[in-house]
């Protein structure tokens, strides 16, 4: 029997407490059982746990349990991204050690993660700052580096020269170091680097296949891939220069081209840079600056002509050659054919520079407003002014035109990537340490397998200047394995993407102490269901593919893609409010602390602060962050309401995909609902234990054939009805509805009569309300697992919650098996009945003159006639 009132603080307590005794979400490998993989990013250890994560792990919990309930054998793991910049910053700021700052921070998290309920095997917890979990990291790195796919190369670091330390980005704010505040410089040493290129077909192609993903995800993916189909070939160059050797993705539009361009570092502009000092000049301007993408877009397109003509591959003409900003050394060949009608860049430069801009390509119908800017489109076009190539769509022209300057202009197709190899070093303290040996004789070598794991030292000085394992000979002076001679262990660690690259991989199997991972992830794998943030749309998970089919490479793990579902939340978003000093400096206030005003239409009249009573300027509604001081402390809401209120709240609030707005009241009205579900309970378990004590427990009550009262078909129609709603929605992950169609279906048993004294002919009323009962707890039991736990017993269940049956939709309850008609004498409304469909004229007969009504008007006259309109009406005349 349950307590009167719902205290969710006992409840809580309790039935965690129950499931942990229990070790209810343990999970082993049954290979007679279909397995559920189920997998919420694992945290970054930070200190607190936000909305953020608050969501991203009900979302997660849900459909774990969800997927219990419906048979499968589910694993649900969690653990730490513990390694990273943070706990750097951290030591440097509260002189604690890096590592002992990350423990503290989980076991923190890891109590409130167990304040929420969430269905976690915690016996395969995986926190990648442990050797246990780094040393496979290491290994397998060395494996890499044997065949070749991790290498060294030069690469370019943020350098800051006061505090002589390579910097990670996030450390370079507006140009300048973070803590010297010096310009930052740029410095090119030599990095480790991982060869995803040599995937990157592979990593491609399966795109199309992973049909689980959202299509935006993939298309981020395909982006960034970037596979570009595209032709090199010559141009002669007038003199006794070389030829020209361009790259283009767009041979179609050769007849196009007006004017040629080459980099500033080209050998050809190098040449006539000698004897011409502006030009000298001039390329020393384009060295200095930036060449990102984003600047290049915006930059003013500058040029040099140089003294020489290039030659038309095809019609020989005489082209201006220029030396271009916009032109890039380091791609392609860093020479451009330019073509202004049909690349922007190239329109902006002629512009500029008075140069032609000739239309190849037009609109199947109709034409392109050249004057405007580039007509850059590929599809529905078709070729002009092209000669021998005229009246091609794209594909037919690329190829002809392509077949033309591989014949005649020393050409070849080839295939692009945007895609480079993935820098993995990090100048950093707190990474998994590299395990590469460096000797002058012999090179950079893999640690043995016997050496390692390499440990990283734990209890360190920390001063924030650079790594502290680059002054630690302790840590760096090492034998070289292969001669014997003194040699330099890698003071670099792996940037924090590789730990996240496998550990759903580990979890399958995180106590393997023999291996990076054993057969049991073959059980497991693929990810069934991946629950995170669209942040990590392209970096997260295309490492994390990368890394898979690297390991399924080395004979590790046996399918190629990691996830099979992949569901990207929306972020929690929240009001801003702020003042501004007459300085300009801007202060944000938490909207906890604000009161907001509201005219007597409703409409918001104004904002102050709670504190001094004073005017606050609203900013609108943005994600929430320490930064606008608009978080909303999950902790704080779990002490007050609990964590199946919150739960319920942010499963309600939005569907998972979308932004979630925060919304007090609604928090308010999740917890009514639990209250009201917890009382209606309540008062039906005194009538609920006599009809399980008269059946023998379970109120297995028969519904085969129709009950003859109306209203208890009418509820058992509602409660099958919602619960295939339900099912459906379940299906869809549109938990809001779900809950929605829950509430609809409380209010529906809320409304229906039961007898509460014990009486013969009321079974069936205190059954359908059992029955209507356990199938809103056990649909409600994913969202709000403690209560139902509880509920779900006082309803009189033996067995846990968790591991009920998911109900079973009667389609019999469901059929609408009786109709509403219309009762006239002599053609005026005199009543109505409900009536079995199909019932047949002399039922409807006998059914209409059972109304009292009905019955007064008929008297004593005879029934002359019945008129039946089906499912309608029944007209009796008298006489
Ligand atoms: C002619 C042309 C005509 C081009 C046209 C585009 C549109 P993606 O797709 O990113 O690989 N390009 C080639 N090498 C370059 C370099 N070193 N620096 C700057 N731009 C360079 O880009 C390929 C296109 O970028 C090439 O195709 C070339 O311009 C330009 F209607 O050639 B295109
Ligand atoms: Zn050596």
């Amino acid at each position: 029997m349950i307590e009167q009132h719902y205290r969710p603080e006992i409840v809580e307590a309790d039935v965690q407490h129950y499931w942990d005794a229990g070790e209810c979400f343990r999970v082993t490998e049954d290979p007679s059982r279909e397995k559920y993989y189920c997998l919420s990013m694992f945290p970054y250890p930070s200190g607190r746990l936000h909305m953020g994560h608050v969501r991203n792990y009900t979302i997660g919990d849900v459909i774990s349990r969800y997927q219990r309930m419906r048979g499968k054998n589910v694993l649900q793991p969690m653990g730490w991204d513990a390694f990273g910049l943070p706990a750097e910053n951290a030591a440097i700021q509260s002189q604690v050690p890096p590592a002992r700052w990350t423990y503290d921070n989980i076991a923190h998290m890891k109590v409130q993660l167990r304040r929420l309920g969430f269905a976690y095997d915690w016996g395969r917890e995986v926190t990648t700052c442990r050797p246990e979990y780094y040393r496979w990291e290491q290994w397998f790195f060395t494996r890499l580096l044997k065949k070749g796919l991790a290498y060294k190369k030069m690469a370019t670091v943020n350098w800051d020269p006061v505090d002589q330390t390579v910097l990670a980005n996030e450390q370079v704010i507006d140009g300048r170091g973070w803590r010297s505040g010096a310009p930052v410089e740029r410095r090119d040493i030599p990095q480790w680097f991982i060869r995803i290129t040599a995937y990157a077909d592979e990593l491609l192609a399966e795109l199309d296949n992973l049909s689980g993903w959202p299509e935006a995800v993939r298309t981020m993916q395909r982006n960034w891939i970037g596979r570009s189909a595209g032709v090199e070939f010559d141009f002669g160059v007038e003199g006794d220069n070389a030829p020209l050797r361009v790259y283009t993705t767009r041979p179609d539009t050769v007849m196009g081209v007006t004017y040629m361009a080459v980099a500033a570092e080209h050998p050809l502009a190098a040449k006539y840079a000698e004897g011409d000092p502006p030009l000298a000049a001039f390329i020393d301007e384009c060295r200095r600056t930036d060449v990102t993408e984003a600047a290049l877009e915006k930059m003013e397109k500058k040029g040099h002509r140089l003294p020489v003509h290039a030659l038309h591959p095809v019609t020989g003409e005489q082209l201006p050659l220029f030396v271009a900003n916009f032109v890039l050394m380091a791609y392609g060949t860093g020479a451009v054919m330019a073509v202004p009608g049909h690349d922007q860049r190239d329109w902006e430069f002629a512009r500029a520079h008075g140069i032609e801009i000739r239309q190849v390509v037009r609109p199947v119908d109709g034409d392109a407003d050249l004057e405007a800017g580039a007509y850059i489109a590929k599809e529905a076009t078709v070729s002009c002014n092209s000669g021998q190539f005229d009246g091609l769509d794209f594909q037919a022209c690329f190829d002809a035109t392509a077949e033309y300057l591989t014949q005649h202009a020393n050409g070849e197709r080839t295939t692009r990537y945007r895609l480079r190899d993935w820098g993995v070093g990090r100048q950093r303290y707190w990474g998994c340490p590299i395990p590469v040996i460096n000797c002058d004789q012999c090179g950079a070598l893999p640690v043995p397998d016997e050496q390692l794991p390499v440990l990283l030292p734990e209890n360190v000085e920390f001063q924030g200047v650079g790594s502290p394992l680059a002054n630690m000979p302790e840590f760096y002076a090492t034998a070289c394995p292969q001669c014997g001679g003194a040699a330099r262990r890698e003071t670099d660690t792996f940037d924090t993407f590789v730990e996240s690259s496998w550990y759903f991989a580990r979890y399958a199997c995180a106590d393997h102490d023999g291996g990076m991972v054993d057969r049991r992830a073959d059980y497991w794998l693929p990810v069934d269901q991946y629950v995170g943030g669209i942040e990590h749309a392209v970096l997260h998970l295309l490492y994390a593919r990368f890394f898979q089919k690297l390991m399924r490479d080395e004979g590790l793990v046996d399918v190629d893609e990691p996830f099979t579902n992949l569901l990207t939340q929306g972020m929690v978003l929240n009001e801003i409010f702020y003042r501004k000093t007459e300085e300009g400096r801007i202060t944000y206030f938490n909207p906890a602390d604000v009161d907001v005003q509201t005219d007597q239409r409703g409409a918001r009249a104004g904002a102050a602060l709670r504190t001094d009573g004073q005017p606050v300027i609203s900013a609108g509604i943005g994600t929430m962050s320490k930064s606008k001081n608009n978080g909303v402390d999950p902790q704080a809401l779990i002490d007050r309401f609990g964590a199946d209120t919150v739960r319920l709240f942010v499963m309600f609030a939005a569907p998972p995909e979308h932004t979630l707005e925060w919304n007090d009241d609604a928090v308010l009205g999740a917890n009514r609902f639990l209250r009201r579900l917890w009382a209606l309970v309540h008062s039906h378990q005194a009538a609920i234990a006599r009809l399980n004590a008269g059946r023998c427990g379970n109120g297995g009550f028969d519904w085969a054939g129709s009950h003859p009262d109306p209203q208890v078909r009418a509820l058992r129609a509602a409660a099958h009805a919602a619960l295939e709603r339900i099912n459906r929605d379940y299906q869809r992950y549109q938990f809001n509805t779900v809950v929605a169609a829950c509430m609809e279906l409380l209010n529906a048993i809320d409304r229906f009569d039961v007898p509460q004294a014990a009486g013969d002919g009321d079974e069936a009323r205190v059954a359908v309300v059992l029955e209507a009962l356990a199938i809103l707890v056990a649909v409600l039991a994913p969202i709000v697992p403690h209560v139902a736990h509880v509920l779900w017993r006082a309803l009189g269940q033996v067995d846990d919650v968790i591991d009920a049956r998911w109900p079973e939709v009667d389609a019999g309850a469901l059929e609408r098996d009786t109709v509403e008609m219309v009762v006239q004498v002599n053609g005026k409304l005199r009543g109505h009945i409900e009536i079995e469909s199909g019932a047949d004229e002399e039922r409807i007969r006998a059914a209409a003159l059972s109304e009292e009504k009905v019955r007064r008007h008929v008297g004593d006259s005879s029934i002359r006639r019945v008129i039946v309109v089906p499912g309608k009406l029944v007209n009796l005349v008298v006489g």
